[in-house]
């Protein structure tokens, strides 16, 4: 029997040793498939023989493991985060505090990953747990995800409780074909890589965790000193040897200069770098140093990190192309020649209306600045004239709509161009697409594109015919991709959309100027539709809220016979037409001020808002001293800084949701 013990043993060995060849050191020393007969033999050989079980074993990388939710677990070491710097002369300050207080140091420059960071907990040489960083006190447990994640060792040699931190982060490419499957899918897709990875190590599935092709870096062992190592390059070389992946773009440097050449050079190239960085990190390199300079209490005062500045790329207008929206309006966009602006792929752009254009002189086939405004929306700067060729002509706005043809019009007070064609696809498809939208009326699996092929096939010419789509599951299951399983699933959500509160109908009606918050304020005011439809201008002016503009859009939309119409027959498919006044709940939110920022992963910020409101918070958009809790998501920016210099509580997303949990707001 030992020698089938032994035959297991040498196989996991093998693998590892594979494993880190192909995943640490980027080398594959045996062809794929004699990776996959040895992994088959231990797979059989795990199944013939239980008791030698090891959830370490190489055959768990493939995940599997269900979890209903992430524990919660103390940080022995807190995980820190950097405090930044934008400029040489802000490094120089970081330099000048370090030298006045222990003299002229060395430092060690290396690239700050852009993804998330983790904890791997090692004891008697095996992988026992991974934590999030949390609020860096406080992180979740999500060694079932990390253990899927190949570069990562199972076992190493040092024998003793080891605490080793880094990022974990979704490569470029990868990042590009998930979002290309979800797009295929209809799902919501992932921002940017480090959204991708937090979304990721969040799975509940590990099987599905298995597939998102995170990888991560390894920076920083907190108990250095203690197992005496006494610099971080030597604790950079001590994780290598130990089988961790490290990054090898780093300098060690004398002096400031030689540090600030290093982050120029890297600036350069990290477009070209498989993986995103949102800056450099510099840390001084004797490690008893670091002790000597201590902490602030929110970051270590012998690191800082670098951000890179907002990038401007210069790139090709290669066509100018309107698309109408769901209020008819029609706005110009332009297709540049791909581009990497602050981390992601620009191929298109909003040109807003015609008078942008004409006030920038945009032309087809000119080369522009474009800018990363905030690292959100790229915005174009200005043309380069000295580049343009001859005989570019300036851009014409067209006078037709371009989906349906129809002259299109320009309101006097207004720089917009309308398409006011009501059985124009574009605005059909979009305002259906709207009302089923998830701070709508959340019908899962009726997005865009579904709504387009359904107008096409003449199933959905209007809002209320979403209702109707139940009759026709002949027609719908014959549509690629429409199999009986998400038709049913599709009936059954447009089913349960009749049960939202009544502002999540006003919101999808898509009332000019009224949106997810106005429409909640009409909704808590008329209690029902009926009373909304007849409010007169004095009635609806009354409401704080609710300008003028907002209400003779209200009372416009309401005069024209289709939309009355359109509320009827809503009504005859049994859509809820009232407000029901939500029960608030106590929780660790009531009466405090919140502030949320980034992006959720699991909510919407209207849905957040809504929740919280309900727990009787109070939602404000910016961060001061009477602001009681920052609830962050991924992108957490600015807001998270002027939180954390003001001490406000830092919560995660999962917080929120722990506590509507807490109250049974959530399942
Ligand atoms: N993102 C990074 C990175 C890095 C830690 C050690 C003590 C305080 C910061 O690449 N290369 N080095 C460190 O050093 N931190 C990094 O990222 C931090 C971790 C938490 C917030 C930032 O992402």
């Amino acid at each position: 029997m030992s020698e089938i013990k032994d035959r297991i043993q040498k196989l996991r060995d093998l693998l590892n040793k594979y494993n880190y060849q192909y995943f640490v050191l980027d080398d594959a020393s045996v062809p794929d498939y004699e990776y996959d007969m040895l992994l088959k033999e231990l797979k059989e050989l795990e199944q013939d023989y239980p008791q030698y079980y090891d959830i370490n074993s190489p055959t768990n990388r493939v995940g599997g493991y269900v979890s209903s939710g992430f524990e919660k677990v103390v940080h022995q070491v807190s995980m820190l985060s950097l405090g930044n710097s934008y400029n040489k002369e802000d490094i120089l300050a970081f330099h000048n505090r370090i030298k006045n207080e222990v003299g002229s140091v060395e430092y060690v420059v290396e690239l700050k990953i852009d993804g998330l960071a983790m904890s791997l907990i090692y004891e008697n040489g095996r992988f026992v747990k991974a934590i999030t960083r949390g609020d860096g006190v406080t992180g979740e447990d999500v060694t079932s995800n990390v253990r899927t994640i190949r570069s990562i060792p199972l076992e190493i040699e040092y024998p003793g409780r080891l605490d080793v931190r880094g990022e974990i982060y979704m490569p470029k490419d990868v990042f590009e074909k998930i979002n290309k499957e979800r797009k295929e899918n209809g799902e919501a897709l992932f921002a940017n890589p480090r959204n991708g990875a937090a979304g990721s190590i969040r799975q509940l599935d590990s099987a599905v965790a298995a597939k998102r092709g995170l990888q991560g870096y390894w920076y920083h062992l907190p108990e250095a000193l203690e197992i005496g190592i006494d610099s971080h390059e030597n604790a950079l070389k001590f994780l290598e040897k130990q089988g961790f992946k490290v990054n090898p773009l780093r300098k060690v440097c004398q002096d400031i200069d030689e540090v600030w050449s290093f982050i120029s050079e890297i600036s350069e190239k990290r477009n070209d770098l498989p993986y995103e960085i949102d800056g450099m990190v510099i840390k001084t390199n004797d490690l008893k140093t670091q002790v000597d300079l201590g902490y602030t209490a929110k970051y270590p005062k012998w690191a800082i990190a670098y951000k890179f500045p907002a990038q401007q790329v210069v790139t090709k207008v290669l066509d100018i192309f309107c698309t109408v929206g769901r209020t008819g309006k029609v706005t110009p966009n332009a297709r540049f020649k791909p581009v990497s602006v602050a981390q992601t792929t620009v191929e298109y752009a909003t040109l807003h209306n015609a008078d942008f254009i004409k006030e920038k002189d945009i032309r087809i086939g000119d080369e522009v600045i474009i800018h990363k405004a905030g690292d959100i929306i790229p915005e174009v700067v200005k043309v380069v004239l000295d580049r343009r060729e001859e005989g570019l002509k300036p851009f014409k706005f067209p006078e037709n709509c371009p989906v349906c043809g129809e002259t299109i019009h320009r309101y006097l007070d207004g720089a917009d161009y309308y398409c006011q064609n009501i059985d124009c696809p574009a605005v059909i498809v979009t305002s259906i697409t709207h009302f089923g939208s998830r701070d709508a009326m959340n019908i899962e699996g009726l997005g865009e594109k579904t709504v387009e092929t359904f107008h096409k096939e003449g199933l959905l010419n209007n809002v209320e015919d979403i209702f109707l789509l139940k009759d026709y599951k002949d027609r719908i299951t014959k549509i690629d991709k429409m199999g009986e399983k998400s038709f049913h699933n599709l009936v059954d959500a447009i089913e349960n959309s009749k049960k939202n509160n009544l502002d999540k109908l006003i919101f999808g009606l898509g009332i000019k100027h009224i949106g997810a918050k106005a429409a909640l304020t009409l909704a808590k005011h008329f209690t029902n539709m009926d009373n909304l439809m007849k409010a007169t201008m004095e009635e609806l002016t009354s409401i704080n809220e609710i300008g003028e503009v907002m209400a003779d859009s209200v009372i416009s939309f309401f005069q024209d016979e289709n939309n009355v119409d359109l509320i009827n027959n809503l009504k005859q498919y049994g859509v809820n037409m009232n407000y029901i006044s939500s029960e608030t709940y106590t929780s660790i939110f009531t009466d405090k001020t919140v502030v949320l920022t980034g992006t959720l992963t699991n909510l919407t910020r209207n849905q957040a808002t809504e929740y919280l409101n309900k727990l009787q918070a109070k939602v404000t958009n910016s961060v001061s001293k009477s602001t009681d809790y920052l609830i962050y998501g991924a992108d957490a920016g600015s807001k998270y800084d002027k939180a954390v210099q003001l001490n406000v509580k830092m919560l995660t997303e999962q917080d929120l949701l722990d506590e509507l949990i807490k109250v049974g707001l959530c399942q």
